[in-house]
């Protein structure tokens, strides 16, 4: 038995040493490197490539490295006999809970703006906004959105969720999937945390956006395909929004002739909301291999048949 680690961008020696440390009994390959494929129970995957899964006769569990799944999901060697796994961890809820309410107050303050003036060594103070001038509506209200929303709403913003089924979370006004509309109005900084599945592609468009009070502002976390690019920028030029932090890209890295590269009102960061950290998460891994060897049921199962 033995754990396959799928990932393409150069970090997989990072988990390799974070197994080394933590459990150097559990035999983990590189898929870059040759590796006995029958020996495969567990592969550990980010943005693996496509119709691998089929190759490994005895895979019982695919794990996500991150908190989504989308990309399991999009592959066609995924198949239902499967166990799905993804990532709940204390630090990358603590990190995206510090990134969002980093962008809040960004916006807030205007600092994008006054980062614009120095390049021109412009001194002028501009107006700014106050927490009461303020509604974060947070889409997704699962493990990041929720907390997000409570370190937000701690911090004394107004503050209103959506998801798929109604939550009861103090000091937050939620709203389930039929009250789409509702939240909309009322929200002028949207937050997007869903996970990333058909019901959810393509949501953030400019029919969703002409539903916010005019001049909202986006903060997108979520997945790429969330967002219809064309109709933010559309949106912007017509100022029924004022502006958007884009983390996340359908292709990444951004293309560097993306018309949000050189646009004013958007600000780019490269899907780095939240990063796992391979030292805390390989515990976790470590835990559900033993619970997969041992026939146990799994930590932060997928449910699969739901979605995400
Ligand atoms: P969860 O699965 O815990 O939460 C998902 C939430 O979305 C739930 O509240 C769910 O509702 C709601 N939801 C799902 N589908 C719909 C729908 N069609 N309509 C309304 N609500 C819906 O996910 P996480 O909070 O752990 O992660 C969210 C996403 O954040 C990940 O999938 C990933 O794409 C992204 N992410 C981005 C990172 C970055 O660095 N930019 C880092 C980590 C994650 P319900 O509660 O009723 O099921
Ligand atoms: C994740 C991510 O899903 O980093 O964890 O986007």
């Amino acid at each position: 038995m033995a754990i396959l680690l799928i990932r393409q961008d150069g970090k997989t020696p990072q988990w390799l040493n974070a197994f080394k440390s933590q459990a150097s009994q559990i035999e983990c390959f590189d898929y870059n490197e040759p590796h006995p494929k029958e020996t495969i129970t567990m592969a550990l995957v980010w943005k693996q490539p496509h119709g691998l899964f089929e190759q490994y006769k005895n895979l019982k569990c695919v794990a996500s490295m991150g908190a989504g799944v989308d990309f399991i999901f999009e592959d066609p060697s995924f198949h239902q006999e499967l166990l799905m796994t993804r990532v709940v961890d204390p630090l990358l809820i603590t990190d995206m809970e510090e990134f969002v309410t980093a962008q809040v107050y960004a916006y807030m303050k205007g600092l994008y703006q006054y980062h614009s003036q120095q390049s021109l060594s412009l001194w002028q103070q501009n107006p700014y906004l106050r927490k009461k001038d303020i509604t974060i509506g947070i889409m997704g209200m699962g493990v990041l959105g929720s907390a997000t929303a409570k370190a937000l709403s701690v911090q004394g913003f107004n503050v209103l969720g959506w998801s798929n089924s109604k939550k009861q979370i103090e000091g937050i006004t939620t709203y389930e999937k039929v009250d789409l509309n509702l939240f909309l109005e009322k929200t002028n900084v949207l937050v997007c945390l869903l996970p990333l599945t058909p019901d959810t592609n393509g949501i953030l468009n400019e029919s969703l956006f002409s539903k916010l009070p005019r001049g909202a502002y986006l903060i997108h976390v979520a997945r790429g395909p969330h967002l219809v690019g064309e109709d933010l920028i559309q949106s912007i030029d017509k100022g029924q929004m004022c502006g958007a932090a884009i983390d996340v890209f359908p292709t990444e890295p951004l293309d560097t002739k993306s018309p949000f590269w050189g646009h004013s009102k958007i600000h780019i960061t490269p899907h780095c909301a939240s990063i796992s950290s391979p030292e805390s998460v390989v515990a976790q891994i470590v835990v559900n291999y033993n619970r997969l060897t041992s026939h146990q049921p799994l930590l932060n199962q997928v449910d699969t048949l739901k979605g995400y």
